[in-house]
Protein backbone atom coordinates (compact mmCIF):
# COMPACT_ATOMS: atom_id res chain seq x y z
CA UNK A 1 0.00 0.00 0.00
CA UNK A 2 3.10 2.17 0.08
CA UNK A 3 2.74 3.17 -3.60
CA UNK A 4 -0.71 4.39 -2.79
CA UNK A 5 0.06 6.15 0.09
CA UNK A 6 3.29 8.05 -1.78
CA UNK A 7 1.21 8.83 -4.37
CA UNK A 8 -1.73 10.36 -2.49
CA UNK A 9 1.03 12.56 -0.71
CA UNK A 10 1.44 14.54 -4.09
CA UNK A 11 -2.19 15.82 -3.44
CA UNK A 12 -3.10 19.10 -1.68
CA UNK A 13 -5.15 17.59 1.68
CA UNK A 14 -8.78 18.19 0.61
CA UNK A 15 -8.10 16.40 -2.49
CA UNK A 16 -6.57 13.42 -0.53
CA UNK A 17 -9.32 12.62 1.62
CA UNK A 18 -11.72 12.82 -1.08
CA UNK A 19 -8.99 10.92 -2.74
CA UNK A 20 -8.55 8.14 0.37
CA UNK A 21 -12.47 7.73 -0.01
CA UNK A 22 -13.38 6.98 -3.22
CA UNK A 23 -9.47 4.34 -2.78
CA UNK A 24 -11.43 2.79 0.19
CA UNK A 25 -14.39 2.03 -1.44
CA UNK A 26 -12.89 0.15 -4.31
CA UNK A 27 -12.81 -3.47 -4.59
CA UNK A 28 -9.76 -5.86 -3.88
CA UNK A 29 -9.11 -6.54 -7.33
CA UNK A 30 -9.46 -2.77 -8.67
CA UNK A 31 -6.63 -1.82 -5.72
CA UNK A 32 -4.46 -4.60 -6.67
CA UNK A 33 -4.97 -3.76 -10.77
CA UNK A 34 -4.28 -0.03 -9.96
CA UNK A 35 -1.18 -0.97 -7.75
CA UNK A 36 -0.06 -3.02 -10.11
CA UNK A 37 -0.52 -0.18 -12.91
CA UNK A 38 1.06 2.81 -10.79
CA UNK A 39 4.19 0.17 -9.61
CA UNK A 40 5.18 0.24 -13.22
CA UNK A 41 5.52 3.36 -13.72
CA UNK A 42 9.30 5.17 -13.15
CA UNK A 43 8.97 7.87 -10.76
CA UNK A 44 8.06 11.69 -11.64
CA UNK A 45 6.46 10.07 -14.95
CA UNK A 46 3.70 12.15 -16.58
CA UNK A 47 1.59 9.73 -16.03
CA UNK A 48 1.50 10.08 -12.26
CA UNK A 49 1.36 13.46 -12.81
CA UNK A 50 -1.90 12.89 -15.30
CA UNK A 51 -2.98 11.22 -12.40
CA UNK A 52 -2.38 13.88 -9.83
CA UNK A 53 -4.31 16.31 -11.98
CA UNK A 54 -7.16 14.11 -12.45
CA UNK A 55 -7.34 13.33 -9.17
CA UNK A 56 -7.25 17.41 -8.16
CA UNK A 57 -9.64 18.62 -11.10
CA UNK A 58 -11.83 16.07 -10.55
CA UNK A 59 -12.57 15.25 -7.19
CA UNK A 60 -12.74 19.12 -6.46
CA UNK A 61 -16.36 18.38 -8.12
CA UNK A 62 -17.95 16.28 -5.59
CA UNK A 63 -16.42 18.11 -2.21
CA UNK A 64 -19.46 20.79 -2.94
CA UNK A 65 -18.34 23.21 -0.73
CA UNK A 66 -19.20 26.99 0.10
CA UNK A 67 -17.74 29.50 -2.05
CA UNK A 68 -16.86 32.95 -1.99
CA UNK A 69 -16.77 34.98 -5.28
CA UNK A 70 -15.60 38.47 -5.32
CA UNK A 71 -15.97 41.39 -7.49
CA UNK A 72 -13.44 43.32 -8.04
CA UNK A 73 -11.99 46.05 -9.73
CA UNK A 74 -11.13 50.08 -10.59
CA UNK A 75 -13.80 52.53 -9.33
CA UNK A 76 -17.02 53.46 -11.31
CA UNK A 77 -16.81 49.80 -13.70
CA UNK A 78 -19.99 48.84 -12.85
CA UNK A 79 -19.16 46.45 -9.91
CA UNK A 80 -22.63 47.12 -7.80
CA UNK A 81 -24.69 46.79 -10.08
CA UNK A 82 -23.29 43.21 -11.48
CA UNK A 83 -23.70 42.14 -7.52
CA UNK A 84 -27.38 43.41 -7.14
CA UNK A 85 -27.76 41.52 -10.02
CA UNK A 86 -26.50 38.47 -8.91
CA UNK A 87 -27.92 38.39 -5.29
CA UNK A 88 -30.86 36.69 -4.05
CA UNK A 89 -32.65 39.23 -1.05
CA UNK A 90 -33.50 42.79 -2.46
CA UNK A 91 -32.58 44.15 0.87
CA UNK A 92 -28.68 43.11 0.97
CA UNK A 93 -28.48 45.37 -2.98
CA UNK A 94 -25.70 48.13 -3.21
CA UNK A 95 -25.80 51.38 -3.68
CA UNK A 96 -24.99 52.45 -7.61
CA UNK A 97 -24.34 56.18 -8.81
CA UNK A 98 -22.94 57.61 -11.34
CA UNK A 99 -19.57 58.77 -9.02
CA UNK A 100 -16.77 57.27 -8.48
CA UNK A 101 -15.77 55.85 -5.31
CA UNK A 102 -19.37 54.92 -4.38
CA UNK A 103 -18.79 51.66 -2.58
CA UNK A 104 -16.50 52.52 0.25
CA UNK A 105 -16.72 49.08 2.12
CA UNK A 106 -16.65 45.28 1.25
CA UNK A 107 -19.96 43.88 1.17
CA UNK A 108 -21.23 40.79 1.16
CA UNK A 109 -24.55 38.55 0.62
CA UNK A 110 -26.06 35.20 -0.60
CA UNK A 111 -26.41 34.48 -4.31
CA UNK A 112 -28.45 31.54 -3.63
CA UNK A 113 -25.18 29.35 -5.38
CA UNK A 114 -22.33 31.32 -4.01
CA UNK A 115 -21.35 34.23 -1.73
CA UNK A 116 -20.92 37.14 -3.46
CA UNK A 117 -18.51 40.00 -2.19
CA UNK A 118 -19.06 43.53 -3.87
CA UNK A 119 -15.21 45.57 -3.03
CA UNK A 120 -14.80 49.56 -3.53
CA UNK A 121 -12.77 50.76 -6.46
CA UNK A 122 -9.34 48.94 -6.26
CA UNK A 123 -7.23 52.34 -8.53
CA UNK A 124 -8.32 55.25 -6.29
CA UNK A 125 -5.41 56.94 -5.13
CA UNK A 126 -4.99 59.58 -1.75
CA UNK A 127 -5.10 58.12 1.57
CA UNK A 128 -8.67 56.81 1.34
CA UNK A 129 -7.87 55.26 -2.07
CA UNK A 130 -5.59 53.45 -0.23
CA UNK A 131 -7.67 52.22 2.24
CA UNK A 132 -10.04 51.36 -0.20
CA UNK A 133 -8.11 49.42 -2.10
CA UNK A 134 -6.94 47.82 0.66
CA UNK A 135 -10.02 46.13 1.51
CA UNK A 136 -10.92 45.31 -2.16
CA UNK A 137 -7.52 43.53 -1.49
CA UNK A 138 -8.33 41.93 1.08
CA UNK A 139 -11.64 40.46 0.00
CA UNK A 140 -9.84 39.34 -2.78
CA UNK A 141 -7.33 37.70 -1.05
CA UNK A 142 -10.05 35.70 0.96
CA UNK A 143 -12.12 34.77 -1.71
CA UNK A 144 -12.01 31.61 -3.71
CA UNK A 145 -13.12 32.95 -7.10
CA UNK A 146 -12.59 36.68 -8.69
CA UNK A 147 -14.87 38.42 -11.13
CA UNK A 148 -12.06 41.09 -12.18
CA UNK A 149 -13.87 44.20 -13.94
CA UNK A 150 -12.88 46.54 -16.13
CA UNK A 151 -14.77 49.48 -18.20
CA UNK A 152 -15.13 49.39 -22.01
CA UNK A 153 -15.34 52.65 -22.43
CA UNK A 154 -12.39 53.31 -19.73
CA UNK A 155 -10.21 50.79 -20.98
CA UNK A 156 -7.04 49.34 -19.93
CA UNK A 157 -4.42 51.74 -19.14
CA UNK A 158 -1.32 51.57 -17.06
CA UNK A 159 -3.34 51.98 -13.51
CA UNK A 160 -5.92 48.83 -14.36
CA UNK A 161 -2.88 47.08 -15.48
CA UNK A 162 -1.02 47.25 -12.47
CA UNK A 163 -4.30 46.74 -10.29
CA UNK A 164 -4.95 43.30 -12.72
CA UNK A 165 -1.06 42.31 -11.63
CA UNK A 166 -1.58 42.73 -8.45
CA UNK A 167 -4.96 40.72 -8.13
CA UNK A 168 -3.08 37.93 -10.75
CA UNK A 169 -0.35 37.46 -8.11
CA UNK A 170 -3.05 36.30 -5.46
CA UNK A 171 -3.03 32.93 -7.76
CA UNK A 172 -6.72 33.02 -7.64
CA UNK A 173 -9.40 31.12 -10.34
CA UNK A 174 -10.97 34.06 -12.03
CA UNK A 175 -12.38 35.67 -15.21
CA UNK A 176 -12.23 39.12 -16.64
CA UNK A 177 -15.55 40.85 -17.39
CA UNK A 178 -15.40 43.60 -19.67
CA UNK A 179 -18.79 45.80 -18.78
CA UNK A 180 -20.67 48.98 -20.35
CA UNK A 181 -20.41 47.27 -23.69
CA UNK A 182 -23.83 48.67 -24.45
CA UNK A 183 -22.28 51.64 -24.99
CA UNK A 184 -20.10 50.52 -27.22
CA UNK A 185 -21.93 50.47 -30.63
CA UNK A 186 -20.11 49.40 -33.98
CA UNK A 187 -16.74 48.48 -32.94
CA UNK A 188 -17.38 45.69 -30.33
CA UNK A 189 -14.80 43.06 -31.28
CA UNK A 190 -11.76 45.92 -31.75
CA UNK A 191 -12.72 47.16 -27.79
CA UNK A 192 -12.66 43.36 -26.79
CA UNK A 193 -9.63 42.93 -28.76
CA UNK A 194 -7.45 46.20 -27.26
CA UNK A 195 -8.50 45.47 -23.87
CA UNK A 196 -7.44 41.71 -23.81
CA UNK A 197 -4.32 42.62 -25.69
CA UNK A 198 -3.45 45.49 -22.94
CA UNK A 199 -4.20 42.94 -20.16
CA UNK A 200 -1.80 40.00 -22.13
CA UNK A 201 -5.03 37.95 -22.70
CA UNK A 202 -6.33 36.31 -25.75
CA UNK A 203 -9.81 37.96 -26.75
CA UNK A 204 -11.81 35.42 -26.24
CA UNK A 205 -10.64 35.59 -22.69
CA UNK A 206 -12.34 38.79 -21.94
CA UNK A 207 -16.31 38.47 -21.03
CA UNK A 208 -18.15 41.17 -22.66
CA UNK A 209 -21.71 42.21 -20.66
CA UNK A 210 -23.52 45.19 -19.66
CA UNK A 211 -24.26 44.20 -16.60
CA UNK A 212 -27.47 46.82 -16.35
CA UNK A 213 -29.25 44.12 -18.22
CA UNK A 214 -29.91 41.48 -16.57
CA UNK A 215 -28.42 39.16 -19.10
CA UNK A 216 -24.96 39.72 -17.63
CA UNK A 217 -25.98 37.42 -14.99
CA UNK A 218 -25.75 34.01 -17.10
CA UNK A 219 -23.21 35.01 -18.90
CA UNK A 220 -20.65 35.67 -15.40
CA UNK A 221 -22.24 32.55 -13.92
CA UNK A 222 -21.73 30.05 -16.77
CA UNK A 223 -18.04 31.46 -17.18
CA UNK A 224 -17.59 31.23 -13.58
CA UNK A 225 -18.85 27.64 -13.67
CA UNK A 226 -16.35 26.64 -16.62
CA UNK A 227 -13.89 28.14 -14.76
CA UNK A 228 -14.01 26.77 -11.53
CA UNK A 229 -15.36 22.78 -11.70
CA UNK A 230 -16.38 22.84 -7.88
CA UNK A 231 -19.36 25.20 -8.38
CA UNK A 232 -20.69 23.17 -11.47
CA UNK A 233 -22.80 21.16 -8.19
CA UNK A 234 -24.15 24.06 -6.91
CA UNK A 235 -25.36 25.75 -10.41
CA UNK A 236 -26.82 22.47 -11.51
CA UNK A 237 -29.21 22.42 -9.01
CA UNK A 238 -30.28 25.94 -8.71
CA UNK A 239 -30.42 26.55 -12.34
CA UNK A 240 -32.10 23.58 -14.28
CA UNK A 241 -31.64 25.03 -17.74
CA UNK A 242 -28.13 25.49 -17.59
CA UNK A 243 -28.07 21.48 -16.47
CA UNK A 244 -26.84 19.94 -19.77
CA UNK A 245 -24.33 22.52 -20.37
CA UNK A 246 -23.19 22.12 -17.26
CA UNK A 247 -23.21 18.16 -17.32
CA UNK A 248 -21.29 18.38 -20.90
CA UNK A 249 -18.51 20.21 -19.03
CA UNK A 250 -18.24 16.89 -16.87
CA UNK A 251 -18.56 14.86 -19.55
CA UNK A 252 -16.24 16.62 -21.88
CA UNK A 253 -13.51 17.04 -19.39
CA UNK A 254 -13.56 13.36 -18.19
CA UNK A 255 -13.74 11.65 -22.11
CA UNK A 256 -11.06 13.76 -22.97
CA UNK A 257 -9.10 12.51 -19.76
CA UNK A 258 -10.12 8.78 -20.80
CA UNK A 259 -8.72 9.27 -23.89
CA UNK A 260 -5.38 10.36 -22.61
CA UNK A 261 -5.29 7.42 -20.23
CA UNK A 262 -5.79 5.08 -22.85
CA UNK A 263 -2.81 6.42 -24.81
CA UNK A 264 -0.84 4.65 -21.91
CA UNK A 265 0.11 0.73 -23.73
CA UNK A 266 -1.81 -0.79 -21.41
CA UNK A 267 -4.60 -3.36 -21.42
CA UNK A 268 -7.17 -0.35 -21.82
CA UNK A 269 -10.66 0.39 -21.48
CA UNK A 270 -10.76 -1.97 -18.33
CA UNK A 271 -8.40 0.34 -16.89
CA UNK A 272 -8.59 1.13 -12.99
CA UNK A 273 -7.98 4.96 -13.71
CA UNK A 274 -10.53 5.14 -16.71
CA UNK A 275 -13.72 3.50 -13.98
CA UNK A 276 -12.46 5.89 -11.41
CA UNK A 277 -12.62 9.06 -14.05
CA UNK A 278 -16.30 7.61 -15.52
CA UNK A 279 -17.09 7.36 -11.86
CA UNK A 280 -16.49 10.66 -10.81
CA UNK A 281 -18.14 12.07 -14.18
CA UNK A 282 -21.16 9.96 -12.75
CA UNK A 283 -21.45 11.05 -9.20
CA UNK A 284 -20.64 14.81 -10.46
CA UNK A 285 -23.64 13.69 -13.13
CA UNK A 286 -25.52 13.35 -10.14
CA UNK A 287 -25.41 15.81 -8.30
CA UNK A 288 -26.04 18.13 -11.36
CA UNK A 289 -29.50 16.04 -12.07
CA UNK A 290 -29.79 16.39 -7.77
CA UNK A 291 -29.78 12.60 -8.15
CA UNK A 292 -28.80 10.80 -4.99
CA UNK A 293 -26.05 7.71 -5.61
CA UNK A 294 -22.79 7.09 -3.26
CA UNK A 295 -19.89 5.79 -5.37
CA UNK A 296 -20.10 2.68 -5.06
CA UNK A 297 -24.03 3.15 -7.08
CA UNK A 298 -22.10 4.71 -9.61
CA UNK A 299 -19.70 2.18 -10.00
CA UNK A 300 -22.47 -0.50 -10.46
CA UNK A 301 -23.97 1.66 -12.74
CA UNK A 302 -21.33 1.95 -15.30
CA UNK A 303 -20.80 -1.64 -14.96
CA UNK A 304 -25.01 -2.13 -15.82
CA UNK A 305 -24.66 -0.57 -18.82
CA UNK A 306 -21.42 -2.32 -20.40
CA UNK A 307 -20.02 0.03 -22.14
CA UNK A 308 -16.38 -1.81 -21.10
CA UNK A 309 -17.40 -4.69 -23.56
CA UNK A 310 -18.86 -2.51 -26.28
CA UNK A 311 -15.67 -0.79 -26.46
CA UNK A 312 -13.21 -3.69 -26.18
CA UNK A 313 -15.24 -5.59 -29.09
CA UNK A 314 -15.30 -2.52 -31.39
CA UNK A 315 -11.28 -1.92 -30.43
CA UNK A 316 -11.41 -6.02 -31.42
CA UNK A 317 -13.35 -5.26 -34.98
CA UNK A 318 -11.30 -1.85 -35.87
CA UNK A 319 -8.10 -3.30 -35.18
CA UNK A 320 -8.67 -6.46 -37.25
CA UNK A 321 -9.18 -3.88 -40.26
CA UNK A 322 -5.94 -2.17 -40.03
CA UNK A 323 -4.63 1.35 -40.89
CA UNK A 324 -5.37 2.88 -37.24
CA UNK A 325 -2.92 2.89 -35.29
CA UNK A 326 -3.86 0.68 -32.00
CA UNK A 327 -3.38 4.40 -29.64
CA UNK A 328 -5.29 6.30 -31.73
CA UNK A 329 -8.28 3.45 -31.61
CA UNK A 330 -8.09 2.76 -28.00
CA UNK A 331 -8.31 6.58 -27.18
CA UNK A 332 -11.08 7.18 -29.51
CA UNK A 333 -12.79 4.09 -27.94
CA UNK A 334 -12.48 5.26 -24.36
CA UNK A 335 -13.35 8.77 -24.94
CA UNK A 336 -16.83 7.65 -26.63
CA UNK A 337 -17.71 5.27 -24.06
CA UNK A 338 -17.21 8.10 -21.80
CA UNK A 339 -19.41 10.45 -23.46
CA UNK A 340 -21.86 8.13 -24.51
CA UNK A 341 -21.78 6.99 -20.60
CA UNK A 342 -22.41 10.96 -19.53
CA UNK A 343 -25.25 10.63 -22.07
CA UNK A 344 -26.80 7.68 -20.85
CA UNK A 345 -27.04 8.34 -16.88
CA UNK A 346 -28.16 11.71 -18.09
CA UNK A 347 -30.95 10.49 -19.39
CA UNK A 348 -31.32 8.19 -16.78
CA UNK A 349 -31.20 10.67 -13.98
CA UNK A 350 -33.29 13.69 -16.00
CA UNK A 351 -35.70 11.24 -18.24
CA UNK A 352 -36.09 8.03 -16.29
CA UNK A 353 -34.89 6.47 -19.83
CA UNK A 354 -32.80 3.78 -20.47
CA UNK A 355 -31.06 2.84 -23.49
CA UNK A 356 -30.85 -0.51 -24.85
CA UNK A 357 -27.41 -2.29 -25.61
CA UNK A 358 -28.10 -1.23 -28.71
CA UNK A 359 -28.68 1.75 -29.23
CA UNK A 360 -25.10 2.11 -26.63
CA UNK A 361 -23.57 0.37 -29.20
CA UNK A 362 -24.67 2.78 -32.18
CA UNK A 363 -23.79 6.22 -30.38
CA UNK A 364 -20.30 4.25 -29.35
CA UNK A 365 -19.49 3.51 -32.82
CA UNK A 366 -20.91 6.60 -34.07
CA UNK A 367 -19.18 8.86 -31.92
CA UNK A 368 -15.83 6.47 -32.19
CA UNK A 369 -16.18 7.24 -36.10
CA UNK A 370 -16.31 10.61 -35.40
CA UNK A 371 -13.81 10.88 -33.27
CA UNK A 372 -11.18 8.59 -35.52
CA UNK A 373 -11.96 11.54 -38.49
CA UNK A 374 -11.41 14.05 -36.39
CA UNK A 375 -8.21 12.44 -34.46
CA UNK A 376 -6.65 11.26 -37.94
CA UNK A 377 -5.37 14.30 -38.46
CA UNK A 378 -2.37 13.96 -35.47
CA UNK A 379 -0.40 11.44 -37.58
CA UNK A 380 0.76 7.85 -36.95
CA UNK A 381 2.80 8.92 -33.97
CA UNK A 382 1.12 8.76 -30.96
CA UNK A 383 1.16 12.61 -29.55
CA UNK A 384 1.60 13.78 -26.00
CA UNK A 385 -1.32 13.33 -23.31
CA UNK A 386 -1.93 17.32 -23.74
CA UNK A 387 -2.55 17.75 -27.49
CA UNK A 388 -4.61 14.34 -27.75
CA UNK A 389 -6.82 15.87 -24.89
CA UNK A 390 -7.17 19.18 -26.61
CA UNK A 391 -7.62 17.88 -29.70
CA UNK A 392 -10.41 15.95 -28.26
CA UNK A 393 -12.25 18.63 -26.71
CA UNK A 394 -12.11 20.91 -29.54
CA UNK A 395 -13.70 18.13 -31.38
CA UNK A 396 -16.09 17.21 -28.97
CA UNK A 397 -17.15 20.92 -28.52
CA UNK A 398 -17.48 21.47 -32.42
CA UNK A 399 -19.81 18.22 -32.50
CA UNK A 400 -23.13 20.29 -31.86
CA UNK A 401 -23.55 18.19 -28.74
CA UNK A 402 -22.65 21.12 -25.97
CA UNK A 403 -25.52 23.15 -26.61
CA UNK A 404 -28.18 20.82 -25.90
CA UNK A 405 -28.78 16.66 -25.87
CA UNK A 406 -30.75 17.08 -28.87
CA UNK A 407 -28.29 15.66 -30.96
CA UNK A 408 -27.38 12.31 -29.38
CA UNK A 409 -31.52 12.22 -29.33
CA UNK A 410 -31.43 12.23 -32.44
CA UNK A 411 -28.81 9.46 -33.28
CA UNK A 412 -30.43 7.32 -30.73
CA UNK A 413 -34.07 7.81 -32.59
CA UNK A 414 -31.69 6.58 -36.03
CA UNK A 415 -31.91 3.04 -36.72
CA UNK A 416 -29.64 4.07 -39.89
CA UNK A 417 -25.91 3.84 -38.34
CA UNK A 418 -24.62 5.77 -41.14
CA UNK A 419 -25.84 8.93 -39.59
CA UNK A 420 -22.83 10.72 -38.33
CA UNK A 421 -22.71 13.62 -35.90
CA UNK A 422 -22.25 16.99 -37.60
CA UNK A 423 -22.86 15.46 -40.46
CA UNK A 424 -19.01 13.82 -41.19
CA UNK A 425 -19.08 11.31 -43.20
CA UNK A 426 -17.39 8.40 -41.02
CA UNK A 427 -14.07 6.85 -43.22
CA UNK A 428 -15.57 4.02 -44.57
CA UNK A 429 -12.57 1.86 -44.35
CA UNK A 430 -12.64 1.94 -40.29
CA UNK A 431 -16.15 1.13 -39.97
N1 LIG B 1 -24.28 52.01 -19.73
C1 LIG B 1 -24.02 51.25 -18.68
N2 LIG B 1 -23.84 51.79 -17.47
C2 LIG B 1 -23.57 50.96 -16.44
C3 LIG B 1 -23.50 49.56 -16.60
N3 LIG B 1 -23.21 49.02 -15.42
C4 LIG B 1 -23.14 50.03 -14.53
N4 LIG B 1 -23.35 51.22 -15.14
C5 LIG B 1 -23.36 52.54 -14.55
O1 LIG B 1 -22.07 52.87 -14.11
C6 LIG B 1 -22.12 53.67 -12.93
C7 LIG B 1 -21.29 53.01 -11.84
O2 LIG B 1 -21.92 51.80 -11.47
P1 LIG B 1 -21.62 51.09 -10.09
O3 LIG B 1 -22.26 49.75 -10.14
O4 LIG B 1 -21.93 51.97 -8.96
O5 LIG B 1 -20.04 50.94 -10.23
P2 LIG B 1 -18.99 50.44 -9.13
O6 LIG B 1 -17.90 49.74 -9.85
O7 LIG B 1 -19.66 49.71 -8.04
O8 LIG B 1 -18.43 51.83 -8.61
P3 LIG B 1 -17.72 52.16 -7.23
O9 LIG B 1 -18.52 51.62 -6.13
O10 LIG B 1 -17.67 53.62 -7.24
O11 LIG B 1 -16.35 51.56 -7.31
C8 LIG B 1 -23.61 53.78 -12.58
O12 LIG B 1 -24.08 55.01 -13.09
C9 LIG B 1 -24.23 52.62 -13.30
O13 LIG B 1 -25.58 52.84 -13.63
C10 LIG B 1 -23.71 49.02 -17.92
O14 LIG B 1 -23.69 47.84 -18.17
N5 LIG B 1 -23.97 49.91 -18.90
MG1 LIG C 1 -19.83 50.09 -6.08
Amino acid sequence: MAIIDDFLKKLPPDTRKNLELIWNSLPASDKQSIIKIISAFPKNSTQVNMLVDLATRQYKVITGSKHTVAIVGPANVGKSTLYNQLIHEKEDKAHVSPVPGTTRVNQQADSGLFSIVDTPGADAVGYVGEEEKKQAMDAARSADFLVIMFDAIQGIKQSELQLFNDLLALSKPYIVVLNKMDLVKKEEQLVIAKSAANLRLDPNQVIPIAAKDGKAVSDVVMAIAIAEPSLITALGRTLPEFRWKLAWRTIASASSLCAAIALTPLPVLDFGPLVITQSVMVLSLARIYDYKINLARARELILTFGLGLIGRTLFAQLSKLGGVPGWLLSSAIASSITVVLGYAVVLMFDRNRRLTKDELNRLTKTLTSYLLDRLKNLGKRKPNQKTLQETILQALEESGMPGSTEILDAQVLQSNQEIVIDEQQPPEDWL
